[in-house]
């Protein structure tokens, strides 16, 4: 029996001394699709390597703000994270071509841009310690608006909520006025009034219950922009030969999984924002007209300030 009780001691010191556990903060609450996606991967990760390896989620900004994920993961704070991959355009614009309007605007687009985008942001993250794991995209953006919208000029004048500069950029083009507003805080920015209109996926507008503050969305379905997650490769390149396979063999699994709720919630969650009372309508050809425009001479300015990385990727994809 002292023999048995010894024994299992050191079996338990033993995995105690392998286990780890890694805090993973991700922008996005827990009823998004993104986050959803995020914690089956944790989960498959444990199994995978019989709770050696811990993920646990921090949604919804909890652990680090989404503007911090990025440094948190670089300096090691943290050794994982996922955040919006066109945030990153500021560094480079390669990170940012998935939310230049009318560039690619389906999942087929989509998954070219992603196999054009991968090598090069890959070496440019490795540049800073940093290896993508997995990357998801949102269902094709959409317009929130009250009252129908039929061209660009009714759009003059509004407040309107941005995620990133690109979307910021439109919205000026569009003469609305951009506020720089996290999803997680939507509900509370057209609560108080300081944004009355936004661009973005049916997925946020049901999260957010968008029916609680517009009455109208219409499919512009005008960028396909991805989330991704990404590990420090120094924590990564630690773990022994099977954790990283599992870690790696997960993340692909995700990365298939997240394509495929995409897809499904691009089409489920245009019809909760109708059933939930929104008057969902298509475009006229009048906005779209309006809206291809404005994405002209975004990639114009783009075009003109474009790394080679950057351009590497338009051009691979292009091609
Ligand atoms: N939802 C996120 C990013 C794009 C999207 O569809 C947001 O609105 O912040």
């Amino acid at each position: 029996m002292k023999h048995f009780i010894i024994g299992a001691a050191a079996l338990l010191c033993a995995t105690a001394a392998t286990a780890q556990s890694w805090d993973m903060p991700t922008p996005y609450s827990d009823s998004t699709f993104h986050t959803q996606n995020i914690s089956q991967f944790a989960d498959d990760v444990r199994a995978a390597t019989n709770g050696g390896l811990d993920i646990t989620v921090h949604s919804a900004g909890s652990l680090f703000p989404h503007s911090e994920i990025k440094g948190a993961v670089r300096n090691r704070s943290v050794p994982i994270g996922e955040f919006f991959l066109s945030r990153l355009s500021n560094e480079d614009l390669a990170f940012g071509v998935d939310s230049q309007p009318f560039v690619a605007t389906s999942y087929d687009d989509a998954t070219r841009l992603w196999a054009a985008q991968k090598p090069v942001i890959t070496e440019l993250l490795a540049e800073q310690g940093l290896m993508p794991l997995f990357s998801v995209p949102w269902p094709a953006q959409g317009l929130y608006t009250n009252g129908e919208v039929t061209n660009v000029e009714d759009l003059n004048g509004m407040r309107f909520r941005a995620y990133n500069a690109a979307l910021e950029e439109f919205a000026t083009l569009a003469g609305a006025a951009p506020v720089q507003i996290e999803a997680s805080n939507i509900p509370q920015a057209f609560a108080t009034g300081q944004v009355e209109a936004m661009i973005t996926s049916p997925s946020t507008g049901v999260n957010s219950t968008a029916w609680d503050f517009v009455t109208h969305y219409t499919p512009i379905n005008a960028w396909v922009p991805k989330n991704i997650v990404v590990v420090n490769k120094r924590v990564f390149d630690r773990l022994d030969a099977d954790t990283q396979a599992a870690v790696l063999t997960a993340a692909e699994a995700a990365e298939a999984r997240g394509w495929e709720l995409s897809a499904a919630e691009a089409e489920g969650m245009t019809a909760a924002l109708a059933e939930n009372g929104i008057t969902v309508y298509e475009p006229s050809a009048t906005l779209i007209d309006g809206l291809q425009d404005i994405g002209d001479k975004m990639l114009g300015t783009w075009d003109a300030a474009a790394s080679d990385s950057a351009r590497a990727v338009l051009n691979a994809y292009n091609n």
